[in-house]
């Protein structure tokens, strides 16, 4: 499968330099006992990098409609003071 920010359900758009899937976490992050995907867009709003929360579905390898992104400000960390955010996953 080949899976972009342009892809249905995923959130944001494809954007030169994102280098979107520069990480990726196949977990059950949730624990909803289906495996969820966690790809990091390395340099979303270039430098900040952004993580997206694609979670398990039934029938499908993630949900179209669940699916969520977040930068550095979300987890409370100040705008352009980090770069390639999320790059380090673990799960
Ligand atoms: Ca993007
Ligand atoms: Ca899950």
């Amino acid at each position: 499968m080949f899976l972009t920010q342009d892809s249905p359900g995923v959130p944001d758009q494809v954007e030169f330099g994102d280098n979107f899937g520069l990480s990726l976490l196949a977990s059950d992050v949730n624990r909803d006992g289906r495996a969820d995907l966690t790809a990091v867009a390395g340099q979303e709003n270039d430098p900040e990098g952004a993580v997206s929360f694609l979670p398990g579905a039934s029938s499908t390898l993630y949900s179209t409609t669940a699916s969520t992104t977040f930068g550095p400000t979300r987890v409370g960390l100040p705008t352009r003071t980090y770069t390639a955010f999320g790059t380090h996953l673990a799960g």
